[in-house]
């Protein structure tokens, strides 16, 4: 029999916040541009590059693979990571100006989880100070103490699609992963939230994840929705419901067809 439902873990990027086409890319581009580089990160290599997770993994992964004859300087690690503080520096600036909003449905339900005694977390690749950023920005000041874990970045050396990061936010809260129910948007996230065990899996797609592979997500919809906007249903049974709220998440970790 599985476990009552106790805590919910949001990935950030995707799915808390439409971040990456408007927000990181943009940073990334500013970056380079700080720093009298040349690189152009557009909308559609952009997307290519997220297959690899973490901002300083993909500046690796794109020299590796779309700029090879970039002349590498001797200290690349210590040229990455400039590289990616700057992005960082671009990125919480626009976020501190309120250029990205929460996604559709995302407050309302972490109140609702939060009236209902549900424990929250996050594990997210991206860099604790960009979440801190967000969410007193976009979701209310005080959201940073709304969760009981915020795992984030280089906390864990192997990110998604690695389980680690699922696996110390667990670990912190002290819970086992059916009592968990994981929200995710990507690919590599839903496979990051397998790999941990966790069966509950909630993915709400967008822009640049509506194609992806998401074999072993429980339900996946287009958003999370309001009463008087409701969610598309791309795959598995939202049991009648058509917007997120606890119950429906109650029906989701309680299916006993699995
Ligand atoms: C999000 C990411 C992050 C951001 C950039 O993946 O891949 O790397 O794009 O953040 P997920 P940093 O939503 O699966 O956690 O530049 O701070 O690494
Ligand atoms: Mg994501």
């Amino acid at each position: 029999m599985m476990a009552e439902l106790e805590a919910l873990i949001f990935d950030v990027d995707g799915t808390l916040a439409d971040t990456e086409r408007d927000g990181h890319r943009v940073a990334f581009n500013r970056a380079f541009e700080t720093s009298g580089l040349d690189w152009e990160w557009s909308v559609t290599l952009y997307g290519k590059l997220l297959a690899v997770t973490g901002g300083k993994e993909r500046i690796r992964h794109y020299l590796d693979h779309y700029n090879p004859d970039y002349p590498r300087p001797d200290d690349l690690d210590g040229f990455i990571a400039a590289l990616h503080a700057s992005k960082t520096e671009h990125y919480t600036r626009m976020l501190s100006q309120g250029l990205i909003p929460m996604r559709n449905g995302v407050k309302r339900l972490l109140q609702e989880a939060r009236q209902a005694g549900l424990r929250l977390a996050i594990a997210t690749t991206t860099t604790p100070a960009n979440v801190s950023a967000l969410l007193q920005h976009s979701l209310s000041p005080d959201a940073e103490s709304w969760f009981e874990v915020i795992a984030a970045g280089d906390i864990v050396a192997a990110k998604k699609p690695a389980p680690d990061i699922y696996l110390w936010a667990m670990q912190q809260m002290g819970l086992p992963a059916d009592a968990c129910l994981a929200f995710e948007d990507s690919h590599n996230g839903v496979q990051s939230a397998q790999r941990a065990a966790i069966d509950s899996i909630l993915v709400t797609t967008n822009g640049y994840t509506d194609e992806d592979d998401f074999s072993g997500a429980t339900l996946v919809i287009d958003q999370f929705g309001e009463p008087d906007q409701p969610f598309q249903v791309k795959s598995g049974t939202a049991n009648g419901h058509n917007y997120v709220d606890i119950a429906l998440l109650q029906t989701l970790h309680g299916r006993s067809d699995r």
